[in-house]
Parts: C-alpha cells; sequence; structure tokens
C-alpha cells in the first residue's frame, strides 16, 4: 500500500524554538475495509471509514503507552493525512497550540485541537503525574469497526502518555482482540 509519513524540518539554531523534553510526531490516518482479511484502501469510495490510526498503528501495535516524566514539555506535531477531521483531546491537561502548518501563531490555551486534513499543528503541555489519554473526539475514531478495545479502552485514534511513578497501564488496555477477553478475564 506504499509508504508514508512526516518529515520534521527543524531551524538550524534553535533560538526560535524551545526545546521540549518530549517531542513526538502523530500522523491521523483512517482506512476503510473492504473485507475481513482483506487490503484496505485509504481512500474508500462511499466515504465511510472504518479504521483509524495515529502513526499507521492502533491497539496493541501501537506499543504502548508514551512514557514520559511529571514536568515534562511535551511537544505534539499533530498532521492530518486522512481525509476527515479530528478533534484530538488530551485528557487532564490544557494543551497550548503554538504553531499552524510551519509557522508561530498566537498562543491558544484549550482542550482540544480540532484538525483538517493537511493541516499541521504544533501543541504543547506540560506533564502532570497520571496517565492520560489522548484521542479523537469522533467516537466512532476510537472505536475501529465500531468496537472498542477490552473492558471499553479506546483504540482507533487513540495513545496514552504514562508519566514515571504513575501505575502500569494495563497491557489488555491496548488489546484489539475484540471477542475474546484476555485468559483469566471473564467476559463482560
Ligand atoms: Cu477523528
Amino acid at each position: 500500500m506504499g509508504l508514508v509519513g512526516a518529515i520534521t524540518v527543524l531551524p538550524r539554531s534553535q533560538r526560535q524554538s524551545v526545546k521540549a523534553d518530549v517531542d513526538v510526531m502523530l500522523t491521523m490516518q483512517q482506512w476503510w475495509w473492504e473485507a475481513e482479511g482483506a487490503l484496505v484502501n485509504p481512500f474508500g469510495n462511499d466515504g465511510h471509514f472504518g479504521w483509524f490510526t495515529i502513526n499507521g498503528r492502533t491497539g496493541e501495535a501501537s506499543g504502548g503507552p508514551i512514557d514520559i516524566a511529571a514536568g515534562d514539555l511535551v511537544r505534539l506535531r499533530l498532521y492530518n493525512a486522512g481525509q476527515g477531521v479530528h478533534a484530538m483531546h488530551l485528557h487532564g491537561h490544557d494543551q497550548f497550540r503554538v504553531a499552524k502548518n510551519g509557522h508561530a501563531v498566537p498562543v491558544v490555551r484549550q482542550t482540544t485541537q480540532s484538525i483538517s486534513p493537511g493541516d499541521f499543528f504544533l501543541v504543547e503541555f506540560v506533564a502532570r503525574p497520571g496517565n492520560w489519554l489522548f484521542h479523537c473526539h469522533f467516537p466512532h475514531h476510537t472505536a475501529n469497526r465500531m468496537l472498542s478495545g477490552w473492558r471499553g479502552s479506546p483504540v482507533g485514534m487513540s495513545r496514552i502518555f504514562h508519566t514515571a511513578g504513575a501505575p502500569p497501564v494495563p497491557p489488555e488496555y491496548f488489546s484489539d482482540n475484540y471477542y475474546l477477553p484476555p485468559p483469566g478475564v471473564p467476559p463482560r
């Protein structure tokens, strides 16, 4: 299906850019399943996308939480490589929008950054202790194929930021085995 990604171009001097403790690129995409087990078509033909990813991954393929530390300045580089609008929300924090499409903008304090196709935003936050969900606010964008993850945990366009020392996030949280609970866990 090819390769797509983002190239981050940084200024030669960091004088105009505060160095972040954590700097992550998050590319949103959406896909259309043509059939179970078949290749996915990123364009679809009826506009109904059923599979949502950040950096091409979701569920257990996402690799678990993004590790940060309390007090870190975390910079999120949000790019929408899909064809729908997403409303990227961070739990437990305000996020600060500092740039759009490569240009600095007046800082806006907000909880959610809506992002249209092709848009690129820099948002930053100072991490508080805990486990914090970062996800799209469109409910079905965190329920791939209209199914959530283990015990309702979000899949699709979601990640969790985990600060050092916070309780570990159960690996089952990232399970995209929607139909069978993990061993020893009763079906819900
Ligand atoms: Cu979305």
